[in-house]
């Protein structure tokens, strides 16, 4: 097959190395499973004009042979309907809507809740530029200051490893979330440890929860992709 070109918007911080999106993390690890390489390019919120090509907002985009994808689920489904001969990322069809499910479970439950512990290390390593709409944006969306929002560190920080009991429910019987090997489903989870570990000095898990040990499998999956992956 002819090399395909993609290219990644991604969410940066102040330093263009650090990629921090949860959302994208979900395509990197995506477009890592199916053995594809795009081109990653550094985005700021405040850069709405760069995706305006797009018809919304938000990253990730992905521009795929001239194609645009955006939102990271559409993402995840067109990667798996044109690279139909590489690994499947949902390990078949029928698996697809269990991995919608932990997506919307992820987006919903387990990232509201780290949000809280990590969102004024968000603030202080964003583009300069983008810190003001950054917090106006959130404190209108959580209805409270950020420091508010942040206020109770190790309460907030007890909810997420409360949060992860699914997931470590789930590890009690196989090495991943999708089951023996690695799937989109456990990305949609990885993603968002990794927005907290590429972003935020505090460590989310307990050296002892199966969770620690499953991202570590996946920190090191794809030759340590996201383990060699920049941190603030
Ligand atoms: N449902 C979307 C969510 C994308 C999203 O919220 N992206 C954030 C970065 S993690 C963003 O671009 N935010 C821009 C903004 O808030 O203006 C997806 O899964 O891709």
């Amino acid at each position: 097959m002819g090399e395909a070109a993609l290219t990644l918007y991604e969410l940066a911080g102040a330093d263009d190395a650090l990629r921090f999106s949860p959302h994208c993390w979900k395509v990197r690890m995506a477009l890592a499973h199916k053995g594809l390489e795009a081109d990653r390019v550094p985005w700021r919120f405040t850069e709405k004009q760069a995706i305006a090509f797009s018809g919304q907002g938000l990253v990730p985009v992905l521009v795929h042979d001239g194609e645009t994808i955006s939102d990271s689920w559409r993402i995840a489904l067109h990667l798996e309907e044109r690279f139909p001969n590489r690994p499947s990322l949902f390990g078949g069809a029928g698996a697809m809507p269990l991995a919608r499910f932990i997506n919307g479970w992820a987006d919903t439950a387990l990232s509201p809740a780290i949000a809280r512990v990590i969102i004024l290390d968000v603030l202080e390593r964003v583009h300069e530029d983008d810190r003001a709409y950054f917090r106006s944006s959130r404190e209108q969306r959580m209805g409270r200051s950020l420091e508010e929002v942040a206020a109770d560190r190790p309460a907030n920080l007890a909810a997420v490893r409360q949060a992860l009991l699914p997931v470590r429910r789930a590890l009690a019987a196989a090495d991943f979330i999708a089951g023996a090997a690695p799937a989109y489903a456990d990305y949609c989870v990885f993603g968002l440890l990794m927005w907290a570990r590429c972003i935020s000095p505090v460590e989310l898990l307990e050296a002892d929860d199966p969770v620690f040990a499953w991202r570590d499998r996946l920190l090191d999956a794809f030759g340590g992709m996201a383990r060699t992956s920049p941190c603030a």
